[in-house]
């Protein structure tokens, strides 16, 4: 069952391979690692450190969890004191744990051979723990890009959150309005933004494990298909690379980012069609493109009718509220937080090169109409990666064509396009700035996001008239702040469309009266938010989905 049936042993040898890919961060600097399969090869991933030694040697031992990832399940087993001490001295680098991965909650056993290595690890039993959230795998991200004025200004937004996905590629690549030598930017400044990161990165990555490297990320620069509008003729070193990640061992999903026209992707497309016809079904199961507005025709003549199963989200006019516009397409209350004075006191000065390299309007915030796109897949609890059609910080989708289930395009809240980006405009600004905090200040004297632990179910059943209780009482902050909790009702994904009255009661217990006249099979989405106290204030989302269901009653109601 599942990649590790036959795994017995995890070798810890790669646990200080600088290029371990951490595949979970569960927010709290507390925890240290995680093992994973996949495709047979056991991998180690620090998580969320403070750097390996520091964190072992300053944090006490019972905060200090190692998460045993199966393909199938997550085992989860409290570390040992043998293993951390091995891990400080770095003998763990010669250790052998043994894992028994065939099923969910398998207990994990004693090392079997011990005489080799130094100290093995006890066993341990799994320790289900609401405030230690699944781990889910990191979206592994290909950005394509024009290089346009406000592409330039969304991908320093975007290398500030470097550590949130695996960068798989950062692709040049031409559109409608720009193109080899049409308004072009040339093929430098991605890296010239890399050097600027890379003078700002040994701070970064005190706040937050999983940032790559300078180095790993000039590795992932290539040049696309920029010669001309909708050019997908030529084999390119961009086009390439999207062709390798999409064809590679590791699994889904690889978000494919079109900033600019969509030629460089349709070109990898026609490849692998061309090339590679078997492998097909996979690419259409592991990638999904995600559009900003449509700027050249290579999606609607060769993509759609080529690749009729491929999930395609097109942010086709929402994109704009952060774009050149957006003044007037966002209300007074979240404007402020675009104009001059917040973006000089938050972003543009004191906050290091790359945040400094911001391209304004006059001090203000210009535009970032790409940003949407990565975004979506900044993982904060909403969500959002389970379905485009639930929203979250890069918009919110519904299907283009009825029954056509994998092309999106954006959805209205409230009658309002624009609205499912800017409802959260003040949330992933205040992150924002704290990430242009962490660019120059040390741990201390900056501020981290909560983590938000649900206690029960995020996804539960529940009939009419009944009560549902939902609680986020156990949510930390890493910084020691204070939490605010707000919980309410997001109308615009959940099929039920009537207004539930929710009670609040302290720390984050709510009480949710489930309508009479809901019928079975209606959704109803309730957002859990937790902000922190810290400056900027930070938020962090659960969306708990209740399914109104006919008699029987099981989750958490009564
Ligand atoms: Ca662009
Ligand atoms: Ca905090």
């Amino acid at each position: 069952m599942g990649f590790c049936k036959n795994t017995q042993y995890l070798h810890v040898d790669a646990i200080l391979d600088p290029l371990g890919s951490a595949e979970y961060c569960c927010g709290r600097p507390a925890c240290i690692a995680v093992f994973m399969c996949m495709d047979m090869r056991p991998a180690i991933a620090l998580v969320k450190g403070l750097g390996r030694r520091s964190l072992v040697d300053t944090l006490p031992c019972e905060d200090l969890r190692l998460g045993i990832r199966a393909a199938d399940g997550d085992v989860f087993v409290r570390s040992t004191p043998a293993f951390l001490s091995a891990l400080a001295t770095g003998l763990a680098l010669a250790m052998t744990l043994p894992l028994a991965a065939s099923s969910q909650n398998q207990q994990t056993t004693a090392p079997a051979q011990a005489g080799a290595g130094p100290q093995p690890p006890q066993a341990a039993a799994p320790q289900p723990n609401p405030s230690f959230p699944a781990p889910r795998p990191r979206p592994r991200v290909i950005a394509t890009t024009d290089g346009e004025i406000d592409d330039r200004d969304s991908m320093i937004r975007f290398l500030m959150y470097a550590n949130e996905w695996d960068i798989e590629g950062i692709i040049y690549n031409s559109s409608r309005f720009h193109w080899l030598g049409n308004t072009w930017s040339g093929v430098e400044w991605i890296h010239a933004q890399i050097d600027w990161y890379s003078r700002i990165y040994s701070n970064l990555r005190q706040h937050a494990d999983g940032y790559p490297t300078p180095d790993e990320l000039r590795k992932k620069v290539f040049v696309g298909n920029i010669n001309n509008v909708g050019e997908m003729e030529l084999d390119t070193p961009g086009a390439d690379r999207i062709v390798q990640v999409l064809l590679d061992d590791r699994p889904g999903p690889v978000y494919l980012q079109a900033w600019g026209g969509t030629n460089t992707i349709a070109k990898a497309l026609a490849t692998i069609q061309k090339q590679h016809p078997s492998e097909v079904e996979r690419v259409n199961q592991k990638a999904v493109i995600f559009i900003i507005l449509d700027q050249d025709d290579t999606l609607r003549k060769y993509i759609e009718p080529n690749w009729p199963k491929i999930q395609v989200l097109g942010s086709f006019r929402q994109f704009a509220v952060l774009a050149y516009g957006w003044r007037n397409l966002m209300p007074a209350e979240q404007r402020v937080f675009f104009e001059r004075p917040w973006m000089e006191g938050n972003i543009t000065t004191h906050h290091g090169p790359l945040a400094g390299a911001y391209e304004t309007s006059d001090g203000a915030f210009r535009s970032e109409g790409d940003s949407p796109s990565f975004m979506h897949q900044i993982d904060v609890g909403l969500r959002s990666l389970e379905s485009p059609a639930y929203g979250g910080w890069g918009g919110r989708f519904i299907q283009e064509k009825p029954g056509v289930t994998n092309v999106w395009k954006e959805a209205e809240d409230d009658g309002s396009i624009y609205k499912p980006i800017w409802r959260w405009a003040a949330e992933f600004q205040h992150d924002w700035a704290a990430r242009a905090d962490w660019s120059v200040k040390s741990y201390r004297d900056a501020n981290h996001p909560p983590v938000v632990a649900l206690n029960g179910p995020v996804d539960v059943d529940v009939t009419p008239a009944s009560t549902l209780k939902l609680d986020l009482s156990a949510s930390t902050d890493p910084d020691g702040d204070q939490l605010r909790y707000s919980w309410w009702q997001y109308r615009a994904p959940g099929t039920f469309k009537g207004e539930v009255i929710i009670r609040e009661l302290a720390d984050g217990v709510a009480q949710v009266q489930i309508p009479q006249d809901a019928t079975p099979g209606q959704t109803i989405h309730l957002i859990g938010e937790a902000t922190d106290s810290g400056k900027p204030p930070l938020t962090r989302y659960t969306r708990v989905i209740a399914t109104v269901r006919a008699a029987v009653r099981t989750g958490t109601t009564r």
